[in-house]
């Protein structure tokens, strides 16, 4: 059976098409839950009903009202796989006119609104071919409900990188990038973030922003450009609520190394214990470590009076049990103590089998 908002945009929808809907009069109709924005639909026959009320996920509108990651009247729920596993994303990652979502429900539109410039709309709901950051809103006939907390992020293709560089931020060449023979998880990626000082503290998720995954080098140069999977960005969601769930007080996990260029990976900074084919140089993985006092350095995250590696070693079993929860995410879980350069940390990537090492050195 089809859950019951689902069936509501499937009738808001249906009744669209057939012109029987008239706009209702006031927002304030559709109840508490629904948005400030957008238009209501009225149907008189069966009573009111509230196109915008049923679309609505905005959980800014009703503050308090749903459990965090929730979405509050849920009727945008099949846009609910953006959000992952956790609930908390806030950015979907698309090349150029890549459908948002397998399947949209008929008689919907995808508009999508950048900072700068008009908006594209889309009834296939396939991303804006221009890359850029985009506010994404559904219509229905003359409503129309923007999706709250969600960005959609059209790549630059891969193609863009011209002799390891895109305008002046130097890149490098990927493993395999001259020929040779890749297995799929190493083939080259499809495109990059561009990533601007404007749009560098977007929230992906509720926990982290597209900054904190760019490659530590180049300070000057923008714009920046980066690879970062969802599915990396949902684990690490994961393994903070698995961590809350065991009782550890976490507010802040803090990504000691996002993304790494091939050219960073080979040559910046502290290259030991860095493989040849890092999954950071692919965009799922990261190191983290708990900082909740924000002073770049671990905490002693299990209250036992000393930081070391025992702290890594309590983010990795959390790891350990959102893969056995989330079988899609598994990947690699590595924990590396502290040396003089940095303290005790984690590795986390979502490579798709199953790894596990203790490490020395960068990871
Ligand atoms: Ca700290
Ligand atoms: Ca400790
Ligand atoms: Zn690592």
């Amino acid at each position: 059976m089809t859950p019951p908002t689902q069936g509501l945009i499937a009738f808001a929808a249906h009744e669209a098409q057939d012109g029987r809907l008239v706009e209702a009069t006031r927002l304030e109709e559709c109840g508490p839950t629904s948005s400030r924005r957008g238009r209501a639909l009225r149907r008189s026959a069966a009573g009111l009903v509230c196109a915008v009320g049923a679309l609505s996920i905005a959980p800014a509108a009703v503050k308090g009202a749903a459990p965090a990651g929730r979405s509050a009247s849920a009727g945008l729920e099949f846009l609910g796989a953006l959000r992952g596993a956790s609930g908390k994303l806030k950015a979907a990652f698309r090349t150029p006119g890549e459908p948002l979502i397998p399947q949209p429900p008929p008689g919907l539109t995808a508009l999508y609104e950048p900072d700068h410039g008009a908006a594209v709309s889309s009834p296939a709901f396939d991303a804006p071919q221009r890359p850029g950051v985009y506010k994404v809103a559904v219509e229905v006939h003359e409503a129309r409900e923007v999706v709250e907390d969600l960005r959609v992020v059209t790549l630059v293709p891969f193609a863009a990188k011209k002799e390891g560089q895109i305008g002046s931020y130097r890149l490098g060449q990927w493993p395999y990038e001259r020929g040779g023979t890749a297995s799929s998880a190493y083939a080259l990626p499809a495109g990059f973030v561009e990533v601007t000082p404007e749009n560098r503290s977007l929230p992906v998720s509720e926990h982290f922003t597209l900054g904190d995954f760019l490659t530590k080098d180049q300070a000057a140069v923008w714009p920046k450009y980066l690879l970062l999977h969802a599915e990396l960005v949902d684990k690490l969601e994961l393994v903070i609520d698995e961590l809350k769930h065991e009782g550890y007080h976490v507010e802040h996990l803090a990504i000691m190394s996002g993304f790494r260029t091939p050219l960073y990976n080979q040559a910046g900074g502290d290259t030991s214990g860095r493989g040849k084919l890092s999954r950071h140089m692919y965009g799922d993985a990261t190191d983290v470590f708990v900082d909740n006092d924000r002073d770049g350095r671990t905490d002693d995250v299990n209250r036992d009076g000393r930081v070391d590696i025992r702290d890594a070693e309590v983010v990795a079993r959390a790891a350990e049990r959102v893969e056995a929860g989330h079988p899609k995410l598994v990947g690699g879980v590595g924990i590396y103590p502290a040396t003089g350069a940095h303290g005790p940390f984690t590795h986390v990537d979502v490579r798709g089998r199953r790894a596990r090492w203790r490490g020395t050195g960068s990871g």
